[in-house]
């Protein structure tokens, strides 16, 4: 009898396990665009394009391969506006009662499709390199779980950057390499920008349509869509910005977003590249002499490590993880986040960037945006939800143990051992946003002090009983017990006064 196969929209992938275990011959593959999906977050209306695109150049490409393949376009009459529902429908149109589905990146839609009156089979999703069994073996009875054991654990499984049972260079890690600040010379090579075709055009009208008022700007749309251009976003990456990733990896350029970062997050996370082919390419550009070991090492770990180790954590941690607040931080997401006005020069650029590209690289997230909400105390449900809405290779499985752990400590240490936050001298080290920001970085109290810099001893003071005892931390409590008892006082004062402006909405 007829089976209906799932595939999800970040599931294009040859080798899915569902595709696999069908017959061609019998089975109907279905796949839909539906407005659950496009709807659950108020997503950048270039991930929702980048999408459907990409799902309706994969669906041509499996048909090709002789598959029959039902799809749905959001604006079709019948469509029945969830997967479930899309699923119940194809069962009724072609006969069918069992379901092949691979498991999604999200436990909203496992639960979901548990809850079908269909018969489903639900197999693991093996295009990552660990497995969520081999990750809880791994975790079983540790005290606590840090990704650079973990990701040792995946060098030694994949051989990747290995001689023998030794690291290769002889060191594991060469992040202390990894620091410095670019120059904003104009040697480097963005990544191909995609040329747009029917299908990007008709799937760009319809976008633009129906989330006319969702934050980010669509047009000019620029990413690649296949696997082909995926694959062609690798190679230039491989060959022109690999060599410097690793040195590069923390800075960041007003006029540069992209510096010498992949930008290929998307296309793995949507199933066009495999994250094991990707550490490959990398790991021969080494061997063969183009990209040397400090680069080649911080990529792979990004990728083989924290990569699987998020998806592990997402798993392990269960459905309640995206609500944690360990710090009970109550105050809403401001409103420049989604848009609006803001002084501070760094969140201006950042957001701006996110706007348009629907990307910013790592340090971005984590110490501009990511460290102003953790400071200012603001929800950690609202900013998970931001982070998922308004970046192309945001899914949840990914984006909430970076959002909700890496970045907000909302898990109380369950991805990291401290939180991340910095004052505003480690946005200057890096950057080169403060030079024309409204406020003055060298400043710590007074009119035109950084934000970050007030807001990073209101944290840490707020915070203190639970964060003194960490050895990590101890540093941070002793240089502010060290300062005069006067000016601890102000930068406490005014740092309340700003967090109040934040909340009464005003410009900050
Ligand atoms: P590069 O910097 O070139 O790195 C190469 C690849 O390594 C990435 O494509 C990605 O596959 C992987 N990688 C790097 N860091 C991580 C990480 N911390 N976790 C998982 N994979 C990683 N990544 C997502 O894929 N989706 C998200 O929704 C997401 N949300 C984030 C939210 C916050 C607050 C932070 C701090 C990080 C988040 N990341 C997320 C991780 C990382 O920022 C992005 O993977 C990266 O910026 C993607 O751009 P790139 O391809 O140029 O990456
Ligand atoms: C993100 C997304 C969006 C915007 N739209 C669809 C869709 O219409 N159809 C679909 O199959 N998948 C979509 N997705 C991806 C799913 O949300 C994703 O599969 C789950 O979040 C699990 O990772
Ligand atoms: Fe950001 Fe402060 Fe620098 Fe302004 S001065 S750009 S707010 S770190």
């Amino acid at each position: 009898m007829v089976k209906l196969v799932l595939v999800l929209g970040d599931q294009l992938s040859d080798n899915l396990s569902a595709l696999e275990a069908a017959d061609p011959e019998r089975d109907v593959v279905v796949m839909a665009e539906v407005a659950l999906e496009a709807e659950y977050v108020p997503h950048h209306p270039k991930k929702i394009a980048f999408l459907f695109t990409a799902m309706r150049k994969f669906a041509a490409y499996l048909r090709e391969k002789g598959w029959q393949v039902a799809y749905t376009t959001l604006d079709a009459r019948d469509n029945a506006g969830s997967i479930p529902g899309e699923l119940l429908r194809r069962a009724e149109e072609f006969g069918a009662r069992e379901v092949i589905a691979t498991e999604p990146g999200e436990w909203r839609l496992i639960e979901a499709l548990q809850d079908t009156p269909l018969d489903l089979s639900m197999l693991p999703d093996t295009r990552f390199i660990c497995t969520r069994r081999e990750f809880e073996d791994w975790a079983r009875g540790r005290k606590a779980l840090r990704m650079e054991y973990f990701y040792r654990e995946m060098r030694r499984k994949t051989g990747l950057l290995m001689d023998g049972d030794k690291p290769v260079g002889g060191k594991w890690n060469y992040d202390h390499e990894n620091r410095k600040p670019a120059g904003a010379d104009l040697f480097r090579k963005a990544p191909p920008q995609a040329r747009g075709d029917v299908i990007v055009d008709a799937v760009l009208d319809l976008v633009e349509a129906r989330f006319p008022d969702n934050f980010g700007t669509l047009r000019p749309f620029h990413f690649q869509t296949d696997r082909a251009g995926a694959l062609r976003a690798l190679d230039h990456f491989i060959t022109h910005a690999l060599p410097d990733f690793g040195s590069y990896q923390d800075a960041m350029l007003a006029g540069d977003p992209y510096l010498y970062h992949a930008v290929i997050g998307l296309y793995i996370n949507a199933g066009l590249l495999d994250p094991l082919e990707v550490c490959e390419k990398a790991a021969k550009a080494h061997d063969e002499g183009t990209a040397p070991i400090n680069s080649v090492e911080g990529f792979i770990r990004q990728i083989l490590g924290w990569r699987e180790f998020m998806r592990g954590i997402y798993f392990l941690e269960g459905p309640d993880y995206v609500r944690r607040n360990a710090l009970n931080h109550q105050r809403k997401l401001p409103a420049f986040y989604w848009g609006g006005e803001t002084r501070m020069a760094c969140l201006s650029h950042a957001i701006a960037q996110t706007r348009d590209l629907a990307y910013a690289h790592h340090i971005q997230r984590l110490m501009v945006t990511g460290n102003f909400a953790l400071l200012a105390g603001i929800n950690p449900a609202e900013v998970h939800e931001w982070y998922l809405a308004v970046y192309a290779d945001a899914y949840e499985w990914v984006e909430a143990p970076n959002v909700i752990g890496m970045s907000q400590f909302a898990d109380g240490g369950v991805v990291g051992s401290k939180p991340y936050v910095s004052s505003g001298a480690y946005i200057d080290r890096m950057s080169d946003y403060c030079g024309d920001c409204h406020y003055r970085v060298k400043d710590k109290t007074g009119e035109k002090a950084c934000p970050f810099n007030l807001l990073y001893w209101n944290f840490l003071i707020r915070h203190r009983e639970r964060f003194e005892g960490n050895p990590r931390m101890a540093q941070m409590y002793r240089t502010f017990d060290r300062m005069l008892e006067d000016r601890r006082a102000t930068v406490l004062r005014e740092g309340d006064a700003l967090l109040a402006r934040l909340s009464a909405g005003e410009v900050i």
